[in-house]
């Protein structure tokens, strides 16, 4: 049936899908617009299949029933959805490739809190498996705003707790195995055995995957195939509200996992997952491992790998992600690139095979075998490298600084900042941008400055307003930009990194103090918003 409906303001896809306070979403009509937007600027639903899940939280199973009575309604001829509509961001990847599918419904704010008053979000994910391009997230906003009518079937809702095939009107429901196909792809990825050779040699693992999606994926995968001790994985059991966390992994919300990695008590590896199990964190026995560093350093062992041991066509990484890549590109002899943030700039490149391994500061790390980052994937790789080099994480990490030098890094985040104070921040530092070249602040000297405009070098489209950049003479480099998965206020980010050929064991935020007073003097952050201190620094 037809359903007439007006524009709803702001439903704008930002890094990645639309996310907002679920309240909001739970309005009538507000999910239902966005979904009849997504349909009317792909052309339509008529014959296709799509894959539909989500990571579970508050809202993830009447949000479904809706999408799948509006594609029944949109003549889509098959939806595959996860049983009880779960699916990680990247098992929904992977299902849309297996399946040669025209795309996928991905409901998720990913590592945002869950819960009647917290986030919810969905993302339209195109055919190769990767979030919908700015073009047509460009397409689907325009469609939005002039939106008269949506399409919903008048029928009750499916069962998504029993596996198998049913109807929807005439359109078939396939509800799958969420872990299955995923665990499968693993396998083809990984030498299976060797890790399996690590965990009965005695060596131990915790995995945190903080009641959000990853859980039945880490217990079948590493508990049940790879033989790692039952209990390795903990808070795995995925809950609505994710157990009331944030389901981020970094040192901050996953702080009883630090604490434990930094305790004598310390298992010889420890990982997490975020909310929709496209992040990662490692960190070995009393030691953190940035996502930069992880990046580079899966990047200079990939080959190791079954799947990676022809070498790699490139590496890509978002633009404030630390330059420690970039010097394992230089080293192997590949193509290094430096994209917006966000996973939907990746998918070019790696359709093109211009690269196989990319990552991003914010815990996100992948490869061409889906379009999507990878937590698992990550953490499967880098029990790969350890089984194979028989070194500790430390000792790893050790190795790689002596090879290339260490890449400084944190970023910190300045949460709830009105919106205005925020946009005043970059416009502040445009402004000033193009005098700021040789200019000396707390004793760095500016090399260059500049924002970062992307020009794909696939399809030649140009992606401006990306960030601000500033590097000094001596290897350091601050960026500023705005945060566009928030749903309240605006977050500021500042990415602060510092290269040292030598000096490995230095203090963090000590190394990167004259850049951080670098950015403070040139931004004038602390004025404009009033803030000092960051609400995260990680
Ligand atoms: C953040 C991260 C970005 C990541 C995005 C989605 O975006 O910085 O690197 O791709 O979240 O990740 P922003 O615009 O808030 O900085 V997820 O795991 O939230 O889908
Ligand atoms: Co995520």
């Amino acid at each position: 049936m037809k359903v007439q409906t007006t524009p709803i303001e702001g439903q704008k896809p930002g890094t990645s899908g639309l996310r907002k306070k679920t309240r909001v979403f739970m309005q009538p009509g507000y999910l239902e617009n966005f979904i009849q937007a997504t349909f009317d600027a792909i052309g339509g639903g008529t014959g296709k299949t799509l894959i539909i899940g989500g990571d579970g939280r508050y809202f993830n199973k009447p949000a479904i029933q809706t999408i799948l009575k509006m594609a029944a309604a949109n003549g889509v001829a098959k939806a595959i959805v996860g049983q009880d509509g779960v699916l990680s961001t990247p098992a929904a990847s992977h299902l849309i490739r297996l399946n040669h599918a025209d795309g996928g419904f991905i409901l998720s704010a990913s590592h945002n809190p869950g819960g009647i008053d917290e986030d919810f979000g969905v993302k339209f994910n195109a055919q190769n498996g990767g979030p919908a391009p700015e073009t047509l997230t460009e397409k689907i906003f325009a469609a939005t705003t002039v939106i008269t009518q949506y399409l919903i079937a008048d029928q009750g809702d499916v069962d998504l707790g029993a596996i198998g095939t049913t109807h929807l009107g005439d359109m078939r429901v396939q509800i799958v195995d969420p872990v299955e196909s995923y665990h499968a792809l693993m396998e083809t990825l990984f030498d299976f055995n060797a890790i399996r050779a690590l965990f009965a040699g005695g060596f131990t693992m915790r995995f945190d995957a903080m009641h959000a999606v990853t859980g039945p994926y880490a217990h079948a995968i590493l508990e049940n195939t790879l033989g790692a001790a039952q209990g390795t994985v903990v808070n795995g059991i995925p809950l609505e509200d994710f157990g009331k966390g944030h389901p981020d992994p970094n040192p901050i919300w996953a702080k009883p996992l630090m604490d434990l990695m930094m305790s004598d008590a310390a298992p010889d590896l420890g990982a997490a997952s975020d909310g929709d199990g496209d992040r990662n964190m490692i960190v070995g026995r009393g030691a953190y491992v940035t996502p930069s560093d992880s990046l580079a350093i899966l990047a200079a062992n990939a080959h190791l790998a079954p799947a990676y041991a022809a070498g790699l066509t490139g590496i890509a990484r978002s633009m404030p992600t630390s330059a420690a890549s970039d010097r394992v590109a230089e080293k192997l002899g590949i193509a290094c690139y430096e994209t917006p943030t966000g996973w939907k700039f990746f998918g070019n490149l790696l359709d093109a095979d211009k690269v196989t391994i990319c990552g991003e500061e914010s815990a996100g790390t992948g490869s061409n075998h889906v379009r999507e980052k990878d937590g698992l994937w990550a953490v499967l790789l880098w029990l790969n490298i350890l089984a194979v080099r028989k070194l500790s994480v430390a000792e790893i990490v050790a190795d790689h600084w002596a090879t290339y030098g260490r890449d400084y890094y944190s970023r910190y985040d300045f949460e709830n900042v009105e919106s205005d104070k925020a946009n005043a921040v970059m416009q502040a530092l445009r402004t000033k941008l193009p005098t700021l070249f040789g200019q000396t602040h707390a004793g760095l000297t500016v090399s260059a400055a500049d924002e970062f405009s992307y020009h794909d070098p696939v399809d030649g489209s140009v992606s401006e307003n990306q960030g601000v950049r500033i590097s000094f003479d001596g290897g350091g480099r601050v960026v500023f930009r705005l945060s566009g998965t928030g749903t309240q206020g605006a977050t500021v980010r500042v990415y602060l990194e510092q290269y040292a050929a030598e000096g490995f064991d230095r203090d963090v935020q000590a190394v990167l103090q004259d850049v951080r007073h670098a950015g403070d003097a040139i931004s004038e952050l602390s004025a404009l918003t009033g803030r000092t201190e960051p609400d995260v620094i990680t």
